[in-house]
């Protein structure tokens, strides 16, 4: 028998080499190259699970948002797009247009490989608005020998108001991978920012061994860079570091500020993508103008258990100054969590998240983020539910609206907080803790919160929700969005999400929470905007008009709704889909 087990075995491992073999995986840099399937498109696009107001192109795989920027009353969004096929492959930057980022329109693709310097790849990159209103793109090529340099491109016509066509002239690559920097490992160049001696600034990301490294070039007319001696900033043990951002935020309000402005009184951001954990990080901190770095602050932990901007599943995000009405934008992209093979059959795969103002937190310990207001003119039909209690194991559906696509707002009363649990200070980690606890393991005070995309038997539902400990010092208000019991369907990936909330839950007696639905997108913003959570889930059951919200309180404290309101949300105009 036991020599039967080891046959089988070796059986299961020849296998499993082989579907690699046949399967042609390699990876480059972090993209998955499946080269025998980027090019395959599915006959029809299966629109069960396509999302109505986030995001996308009618068909195909996206990912990294690039070049975000605002000129003469248009916003433009380009992203990475495979024209061919919903896996990654092709890649070129596709273009779109928006006079509200919220209605879309598709114009062709702007920057795609055609010359030595792109013939590989054209990756992710920047905008900047350079004096006298000139927008400029700074991307990644990928050249002949397979190495990463960066390129510049001009609009054609200035007048033009969807700036449609782009320049890239034959001296490109302007910054090329030399005096030792990795050229598999050098990609993604930031928004140039001014400094007080008048010369351009930016950061590409890149590794030094473990050490991810944020690279400084400078330059006195834009196209010949030189690399600064000390980076703008580095972290020991984070690996590659993609997609960098860093941008000036106001010490108080809304306001956003101009990536060259500077006053005194501005906190910086600086964020990365992690390539080892495909989740990213921030921290806030002061830039040092004199000498050119970074410094974050002291309560700011600069790895990847610091601070994110979103705790679920988003990505290779990019920030950009609106300077139409004054504020700091922020887009990421939001991949799949269904199998390659659900992807090439449904013929799409990715969308953006929606659009979020962010500024600085008035404790300036972190960020708030908030869907730009423009959303809210999707809005349709409302219901809504005022003061209403939810005892211990409560559980009351919201109906009369289609919940599959829609936006909550909620606030709940917590003022009893005697049967708190008590808090371990070892747990240190919100995501294991949401996960030890999930949605059904009863508390003190909480879990309290939405089940969204539910089935009528609460076969399938994707839950958000809080709950309080109690510490010797204060309270502890913990976030989750657990999609466990998303769907029915075997083979999905299923992360349980969590994060600690920065409310004073004693003082104001009460927590918010807004969620976007979108079919298989759930976006949820906890403690007006302080923590921010996205998951995709794809119901088997709880599809349209199948779908149904609950409010639930599984604590053995009651809780109350306050105000909760329940909007239908409209399609905009979304590329032509
Ligand atoms: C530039 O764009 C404007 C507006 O679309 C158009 O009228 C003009 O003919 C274009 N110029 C060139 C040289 O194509
Ligand atoms: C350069 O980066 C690539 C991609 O991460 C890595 O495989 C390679 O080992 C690096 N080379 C050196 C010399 O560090
Ligand atoms: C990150 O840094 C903090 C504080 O410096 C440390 O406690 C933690 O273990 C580090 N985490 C990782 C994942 O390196
Ligand atoms: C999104 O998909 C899941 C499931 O395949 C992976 O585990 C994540 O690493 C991936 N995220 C990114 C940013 O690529």
């Amino acid at each position: 028998m036991e020599r039967f087990y080891r046959v089988l075995w070796v059986f299961m491992v020849l296998l499993f080499c082989w579907r690699d073999i046949i399967n042609v995986e390699v990876v480059d840099g972090s993209h998955l190259v499946l080269e025998d399937l980027q090019s395959v498109s599915a006959a029809v696009v299966d629109t069960k699970y396509k999302t109505g107001y986030h995001f996308q192109p009618p068909e195909h795989w996206i990912n990294d948002p690039n070049g975000p920027m605002y000129y003469n009353g248009v916003y433009h969004l380009f992203y990475q797009y495979n024209p061919k096929g919903a896996v990654w492959g092709n890649i070129v930057w596709a273009h779109s247009v928006s006079t509200d980022m919220i209605n879309w329109r598709a114009v062709d693709p702007a920057i795609y490989p055609s010359k030595p310097f792109d013939i590989n790849g054209c990756w992710s990159g920047s905008a900047t608005i350079l004096p006298g209103n000139k927008p400029v793109i700074l991307y990644t090529g990928v050249d002949p020998q397979n190495q990463q340099v960066q390129n510049i491109a001009f609009p054609k016509n200035l007048s033009d108001p969807d700036l449609r066509e782009w320049v890239k002239p034959d001296y490109n690559p302007i910054i090329a991978p030399v005096d030792g920097i990795n050229g598999s490992a050098f990609r993604d160049p930031t928004t140039a920012w001014l400094g007080p001696d008048r010369r351009w600034r930016l950061v590409i990301g890149t590794k030094r061994r473990s050490r991810g490294v944020a690279v400084m070039y400078r330059s006195k007319d834009f196209i010949h860079w030189v690399r600064a001696k000390h980076p703008l900033h580095s972290a020991a043990g984070t690996g590659m570091w993609e997609c960098p951002d860093f941008f000036p935020v106001a010490m108080r309000g809304v306001r956003g500020v101009d990536t060259s402005e500077y006053n005194g009184e501005l906190k910086y951001v600086f964020k990365v993508s992690l390539d080892l954990t495909r989740y990213e990080y921030y921290t806030i901190g002061s830039y040092r103008r004199d000498l050119d770095k970074y410094v974050p602050d002291g309560a700011s932990v600069d790895n990847g258990s610091g601070l994110r901007y979103d705790y679920g599943n988003f990505y290779a995000s990019k920030s950009f100054f609106d300077a139409g009405k004054k504020r700091r934008i922020l887009w990421g992209w939001t991949n799949e969590s269904d199998s390659r093979q659900d992807d090439i059959d449904k013929g799409w795969a990715g969308i953006q998240t929606v659009p979020r103002a962010v500024w600085l937190d008035p404790s300036g310990k972190q960020l708030i983020q908030w869907p730009i207001e423009e959303l809210e003119r999707l809005r349709g039909r409302l219901v809504s539910v005022k003061n209403k209690v939810l005892r211990s194991g409560g559980l009351v559906e919201i109906s009369g609206i289609l919940t599959s696509q829609a936006n909550v707002v909620v606030s709940f009363e917590v003022t009893a907080l005697v049967k708190a649990e008590r808090f371990d200070p070892s747990w240190s980690d919100p995501q294991k803790l949401c996960e030890r606890k999930g949605t059904e393991a009863k508390g003190g005070v909480g879990p309290f919160g939405l089940l969204v995309l539910a089935s009528s038997g609460k076969e399938e539902y994707t839950s958000v929700f809080f709950r309080i400990f109690k510490s010797p010092t204060k309270y502890v208000a913990l976030m989750c969005q657990d999609p466990s019991r998303s769907s029915v369907r075997a083979g999905l990936y299923k992360p349980v999400y969590g994060a600690f909330v920065d409310v004073d839950i004693k003082r104001n007696g009460q927590i918010a929470l807004r969620s976007l639905i979108d079919h298989s997108a759930v976006e949820s913003f906890g403690g007006e905007g302080r923590v921010c959570i996205t998951s995709r889930v794809y119901p088997g059951m709880a599809v349209g008009s199948n779908a149904h919200l609950y409010a639930f309180n599984y604590g053995a404290e009651d809780v109350r709704i306050l105000d909760l309101k329940a909007w239908e949300m409209k399609k905009p105009l979304m590329n032509g889909a």
